[in-house]
């Protein structure tokens, strides 16, 4: 198995104004703390770092209906999705390092700016796909989806710092891993556009290999498009990452949340990918929030080559007494 080399553009995203729980916005540090950057160019990744985006406070931001913060989201993902599409304009697979999952709608819409075509795989045990008017909380964390889906958009009201989001999403193109945790209105929205999902029963009964297959069979039924991957660190089980916000019993195993990974690279097609919702405050202990890190770590490395049957570079040679 010879190893492809990767060109890997970081972003860090900082912020926490999705939902309501303080320590998120740590996330894109902590994951560069257990040694993201190092490992991958232990790997032979190209890495460039662009760094941590900087959000500004944005006052009077009330609620718009029931929807919390919608001025300073709006806002963030604005300044989300020119960073992404910096990252890809400059020859980058995009790293979006969360943060929470609000962000998504700004990395995937400056995702499909580029790559129009593009097709969205979703890892998460939430849908996040509730509209403004079906949000049980408000929290815009569980609605990035809904933005961008052009089959949804006359569901949406108009927000303020929202009127640059346009749909670039078709539900044909989405696939959704892991679910174990939606909404009756989610479930609804899910069956009504006839999006493709595989919650933890059918990652139960196919297993994590024919989910995959299943995965690239729909998202390539006509051409080969590039794949934005939306992994919520919430997808795992939460003995692997229990440094999150809303942890649901149940999620996938490390085996088969890394196996997500390693398939979606072998395909060649990866070109933008989220982390997101790592709270290392949440974590009991120190050790908590290592793991859940560390584990993300890992899922990035899955996605650039990482294989656990090892490798080695193509000019090996055994060395001679
Ligand atoms: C719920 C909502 C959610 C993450 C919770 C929860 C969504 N469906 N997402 N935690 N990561 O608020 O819309
Ligand atoms: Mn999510
Ligand atoms: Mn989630």
């Amino acid at each position: 198995l010879r190893r492809q080399l990767h060109s890997v553009g970081i972003v860090g995203a900082p912020f926490s104004r999705g939902q309501p729980r303080d320590g998120v916005q740590r996330g894109p540090d902590v994951i560069r703390g257990a040694g993201l950057v190092r490992k991958l160019e232990g790997q032979d990744c190209m890495v460039k770092d662009y760094g941590n985006l900087i959000f500004e406070e944005v006052s009077n931001d009330h609620p718009f209906g029931t929807t919390k913060q919608p001025r300073a989201v709006g806002l963030a993902n604005k300044q989300v999705a020119d960073a992404v599409q910096r990252v890809k304009n400059d020859g980058y697979t995009c790293v979006m390092l969360g943060g929470d999952h609000s962000l998504a709608i700004g990395s995937i819409h400056g995702h499909a700016a580029c790559r129009p075509e593009l097709s969205v795989v979703w890892v998460d045990a939430h849908a996040d796909i509730n509209t403004p008017l079906t949000s049980p909380t408000g929290n815009i964390h569980g609605q990035p989806m809904s933005y961008l889906i052009h089959e949804l958009h006359n569901k949406i009201p108009v927000m303020p710092n929202f009127s640059w989001i346009q749909p670039c999403v078709t539900a044909k193109d989405i696939v959704y891993i892991g679910l174990r945790d939606v909404d009756p209105e989610e479930h609804y929205i899910l069956k009504h556009l006839g999006i493709k999902t595989f919650s933890m029963t059918e990652v139960d009964s196919l297993g994590i290999a024919r989910v995959m297959e299943q995965t690239c069979d729909h998202i390539f039924s006509k051409i080969k498009k590039p794949i934005h991957l939306s992994y919520d660190i919430d997808a795992l089980d939460p003995s692997l990452a229990p440094a999150t916000g809303t942890p649901v019993i149940g999620g996938l195993t490390y085996r088969e949340g890394i196996y997500i990974t390693e398939y979606l690279c072998q395909t060649g097609l990866l070109s933008a990918i989220d982390i997101v919702e790592v709270n290392p405050k949440l974590a009991k202990r120190e050790e908590e929030a290592q793991l859940t890190a560390s584990v993300a770590v890992d899922l990035v490395l899955g996605c650039f080559g990482r294989v656990r049957e090892g490798s080695h570079r193509a000019d090996y040679k055994i060395p001679e007494p």
